[in-house]
């Protein structure tokens, strides 16, 4: 969208803008399907609620590194400890390109940390669940990266630009992350009876779980009118949650496991399988902070941000020195003539600058 942003109507008008006539620029792009964009202006609802849902999904990014890096050292052979590096890796940047654009919001990142550490922001409930074997690696896979990528591909249609742009690249990487997730249950339960019972066991715990990640039924989700409206969210959450499953009842049956609802049925009439009912307590429950990994997790994410504190400390530093570098090349630009000896060549430049 360029029509609305707060600079052009501005320089029309040659005043601010009434308030209405923004708000209906603002919603005749919506409605156009046009892309909201960073310096546009924005109802302060739109984005309070883009920087709650886009922190909440960054900082699921990143915690979910911790039940799969629980199996780096362990992984049975190099070429999976070296698919399963690559892939917590790429949570770390997926992390790294919503923080992004939750930053295009005027959101610091060091603000949203400080809210994900004190628990006043939240991070995906599928997370707070422990990964007992190595088909647990699998099962996230396939479960929750499936998950995942239904959830998040109607994103790459969000209005807003930054979002729905970070979403196409994760959703590429994530359809990877599927892949592998699936071929690695399909080794098991292919192997030995007990690799297959691994595997099994792994799908029973993730299944629920996975379901509950779509949020809450539509008629308990807060946020969904709204979000919906402002073609954030481009769809509900049991409309999501029900493409999930049909989705996974056919690769469920490739891969020769069961799934644990007794409940889940084809119906023709509706042309969606029928599934049973969802332990909602549970979900809020740990939504609370009581699922079985909450408390480590957080710890976990707390600590490594402080360790990684000489990091942080080490790129403001380096910034800085940097900063002052070019601000008196600018300087020396600033007082000579274009063509005239400053008494510095560029190699002293960059001399100086790869020793600092
Ligand atoms: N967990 O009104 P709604 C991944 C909260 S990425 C925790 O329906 P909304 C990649 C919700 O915040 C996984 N809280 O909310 C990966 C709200 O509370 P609030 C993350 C939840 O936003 C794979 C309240 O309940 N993906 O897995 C959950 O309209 C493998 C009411 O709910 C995203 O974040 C939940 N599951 O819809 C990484 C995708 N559900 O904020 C590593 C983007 C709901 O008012 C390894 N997000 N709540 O205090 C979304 O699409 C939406 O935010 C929903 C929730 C659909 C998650």
């Amino acid at each position: 969208m360029t029509a609305g942003t707060a600079e052009t109507t501005t320089a029309t008008a040659g005043t601010e803008a009434p308030q209405a006539a923004l708000e209906a620029v603002f919603d005749a792009a919506v409605a156009a399907d046009e892309r909201i964009e960073p310096r546009d202006w924005m109802p302060d609802a739109y984005r309070a609620g883009l920087i709650r849902q886009i922190a909440q999904h960054a900082h699921s990014e990143i915690i979910g590194m911790q039940p799969e890096a629980n199996w780096i050292t362990r992984a049975p052979s190099l070429r999976r400890k070296a698919i399963l590096m690559a892939k917590v890796q790429d949570e770390a940047g997926h992390g790294l390109y919503l923080y992004s654009a939750a930053e295009t919001l005027g959101a610091s990142r060091d603000e949203l940390l400080d809210k994900l550490h004190s628990g006043r922001q939240k991070y995906s409930s599928i997370f707070n669940y422990p990964t007992l074997t190595w088909a647990d690696v699998g099962a996230i896979g396939w479960l929750v990266d499936g998950a995942a990528i239904t959830n998040q591909v109607p994103l790459c249609r969000c209005s807003y630009g930054p979002y729905a742009r970070a979403m196409v690249r994760v959703c590429k990487e994530e359809s990877f992350h599927q892949r592998q997730g699936y071929e690695a249950l399909l080794a098991l339960s292919r192997g030995t009876e007990a690799q297959h019972a691994m595997a099994q066991d792994a799908v029973n715990r993730w299944w629920w779980p996975s379901l509950m990640m779509f949020g809450p039924p539509d008629d308990e989700s807060t946020h969904s009118a709204q979000a919906m409206a402002w073609k954030i969210k481009r769809h509900s959450n049991d409309e999501l949650r029900q493409r999930f499953v049909d989705i996974a009842v056919p690769q469920a049956e490739s891969l020769g496991l069961t799934l644990p609802d007794p409940d889940l049925k084809w119906n023709e009439e509706r042309g969606h399988y029928d599934f049973g009912p969802i332990d909602w307590a549970e979900f809020w429950d740990v939504l609370k902070g009581n699922g079985p990994c909450n408390e480590q997790r957080l710890n976990k994410r707390r600590q490594a941000h402080e360790d990684g504190a000489w990091v942080r400390d080490a790129a403001a530093a380096y910034a800085q020195k940097h900063q002052q570098h070019t601000g008196h090349q600018a300087e020396d630009h600033a007082g000579h003539e274009p063509g005239h000896d400053t008494g510095r060549t560029a190699g002293q430049h960059t001399d100086g600058e790869a020793r600092a």
